[in-house]
């Protein structure tokens, strides 16, 4: 049953994808900043648990709780300066969404909440196996620093 729901959704996403704007043999060239997809805004990710670059003074580490697999599972993210200490001045989000099925799972872009011990921490749902892809947007003063897209698959 829910695989029906994801092929039905899929439909409308592919035609959204249509009238970029952009002029014939802007393929050729390299890719434009901005796409209409917004996907080349969000840099490919390390893997889980590696010192991600975040700007000239911070860097990040993100991963789930625990494998990801089919169910319920929390995003983690922890901010660091150069110098190693704990840095909670950013605002992070996420969107967790199906490359191959655009916007039939996505919850849309949500913030995640500081722990107590200093940890962002997004409650995620993965409610089908296949291709999957995890969105981070950090901000600061309001304004984007850095986003990061984390691929895999369960
Ligand atoms: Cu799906």
């Amino acid at each position: 049953m829910l695989i029906v729901v994801c092929v039905m959704a899929f439909g409308p996403t592919t035609l959204a994808a249509d009238g970029s704007g952009q002029p014939a043999g802007a393929d050729d060239a390299k890719v434009p900043a901005v796409k209409v997809s917004d996907d080349s805004d969000f840099q490919k990710l390390p893997k889980p648990g590696a010192k991600v670059p975040l700007d000239g003074d911070h860097y990040f580490i993100y991963g789930f709780d625990k494998r990801p697999k089919l169910g319920a599972a929390i995003m983690k993210v922890e901010v660091f300066t150069q110098a190693g200490r704990p840095d909670t001045s950013f605002v992070v989000k996420g969107d967790l969404d199906m490359p191959s099925m655009k916007g039939a799972h996505s919850t849309g872009e949500k913030e995640f909440t500081l722990s107590k011990k200093g940890a962002y921490l997004l409650p995620s749902e993965i409610v089908m196996p296949g291709d999957w892809e995890f969105k981070f947007t950090f901000e600061k003063g309001g304004k984007t620093v850095f986003r990061g897209a984390y691929q895999f698959d369960i």
